[in-house]
């Protein structure tokens, strides 16, 4: 009886160290893990979650969220209280919405076009709320007279007719609003995603189109654009028929720091383009540039060489190309059609640049290459200068082409 006390002591030191080692040790990791799989950042929106059983099957907890893993606030423990791991999703992208300041900026290098084609078009629409009979017919001649092309006009009247005769087309404002809908079906084709955010090191860009079309100048402007975002970018002196074409690019690159890789004159441009792969991936390059001669899409030795430019490129670096695109003058009209029909039937391209739009009255050209060729529009050239180049979006550029006057002065 005397040992009372001590025995006491000894019962309860032992069921103190039975607590502590088993219900503490389970109660800890459930609170840490709940903690982080149901709180989101501060400031941060929650995003879409998976139910609980999915999200079993990705595995253990992960590592602590970075900002792209925001967590989800519905993924709650499940009937064993064990909360699930964390599941990262995918941020859906937003519908297109055009954006006021694309717009704005694309509505003023667009000035001409504006002025001339949109103007007529837009003439025939203005202060009337029935529909003309003749309407089609009048839309029809500006159209074809504008370089939409006769294909692409009739494809969308066509369209517009159906409608009609189907009595879904109230005013001139829902035909002008069919009009607009129909532009934008036959402009957003393409990836979601631009190229240019390809995992590729480097990303290769091979630039083809006839003479004169903007090549260089666009090569300029896009090495200018991705230097700013940070990435180091590498140009390659393919136009080997003459030193001015070299000069001409060395100019660009000494403005924008980046490195040209050329040869002689006269020089192969395969291997001159097989040389710059190389070294790009060397230097350890985010984006190549590869500079070609212009060549008229009609000849046929010209064309050959080009072809063999690209699979040279394809043997320096497995996959490259990746991007082959085509630059098109937006002036030279229905030839641009000609000229895209014959590259693409050549080399696999990727996209389009459209340059000069800012001097043609006729850019419905656009929707007839777009429409026709099946191929993205990347890049719009709006002037001369580094910053005159606007990534292509098909929203934006129907909104800045067929934005009413009136929408305007609201915006403004
Ligand atoms: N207004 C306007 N001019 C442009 C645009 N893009 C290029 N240019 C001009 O077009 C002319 C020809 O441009 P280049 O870049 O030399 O054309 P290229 O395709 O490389 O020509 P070649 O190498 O001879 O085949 C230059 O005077 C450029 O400044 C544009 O978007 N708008
Ligand atoms: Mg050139």
């Amino acid at each position: 009886m005397d040992n009372l006390p001590i025995v006491l002591v000894i019962v309860a030191a032992v069921a103190l160290l039975v607590y502590v080692l088993f219900f503490r040790k389970k109660a800890l990791p459930e609170t840490a893990a709940g903690k982080r799989a149901v709180e989101p950042r501060a400031g941060e929106p929650p995003a879409a979650g998976k139910t609980s059983k999915e999200a079993r099957h990705l595995g253990p907890t992960p590592k602590p969220p970075t900002p792209e893993s925001i967590p989800s606030t519905d993924v709650l423990p499940d009937e064993s209280g064990q909360v699930p791991a964390l599941v990262v999703e995918p941020t859906t992208a937003a519908p297109p919405v055009a954006s006021k300041k694309d717009v704005a900026g694309l509505r003023k290098g667009l000035a001409a076009t504006r002025g001339g084609f949109m103007a007529r078009l837009k003439a025939l629409f203005t202060g009337k709320k029935e529909i003309d009979p003749a309407i089609l017919e009048q839309m029809e001649e500006i159209m074809i007279s504008s370089d939409v092309g006769v294909k692409t006009t009739q494809s969308i009247l066509e369209r517009i007719r159906e409608k009609l005769q189907k009595n879904e087309l109230a005013d001139s404002d829902a035909v002008w609003a069919a009009l607009r809908a129909e532009a934008t079906r036959i402009l957003d084709i393409g990836p979601a995603e631009p190229r240019s955010n390809s995992k590729a090191k480097p990303m290769v860009v091979l630039m083809v189109g006839v003479n004169g079309v903007g090549k260089t100048t666009t090569i300029g402007k896009l090495a200018t654009k991705w230097n700013g975002e940070g990435k180091k970018v590498v140009l390659a002196a393919g136009d080997t028929f003459r030193a001015a074409a070299v000069q001409q690019l060395e100019v660009w690159g000494k403005r924008v720091g980046a490195e040209v890789v050329k040869g002689k004159e006269g020089a192969d441009p395969g291997a001159v383009a097989f040389e710059a792969t190389k070294k790009a991936a060397e230097l350890g390059a985010d984006i190549l540039l590869v500079d070609t001669a212009g060549r008229l899409h009609t000849k046929v030795n010209l064309m050959d060489e080009i072809k063999k430019v690209k699979k040279t490129i394809a043997k320096a670096m497995d996959g490259a190309p990746h991007e082959t695109l085509l630059v098109l003058d937006a002036t030279t009209g229905q030839n641009a059609l000609a000229q895209a029909a014959l590259f693409k039937e050549a080399l696999e391209l990727t996209g389009l640049i459209l340059t000069k739009l800012d001097g043609t009255a006729k850019g419905g050209v656009v929707l007839g290459v777009c429409d026709e060729l099946k191929l993205p529009v990347r890049y719009v050239g709006l002037g001369e200068r580094a910053e005159d180049l606007r990534e292509f979006v098909a929203v934006d550029f129907v909104e800045a082409l067929f934005g009413r006057d009136d929408d305007e002065a609201a915006a403004a």
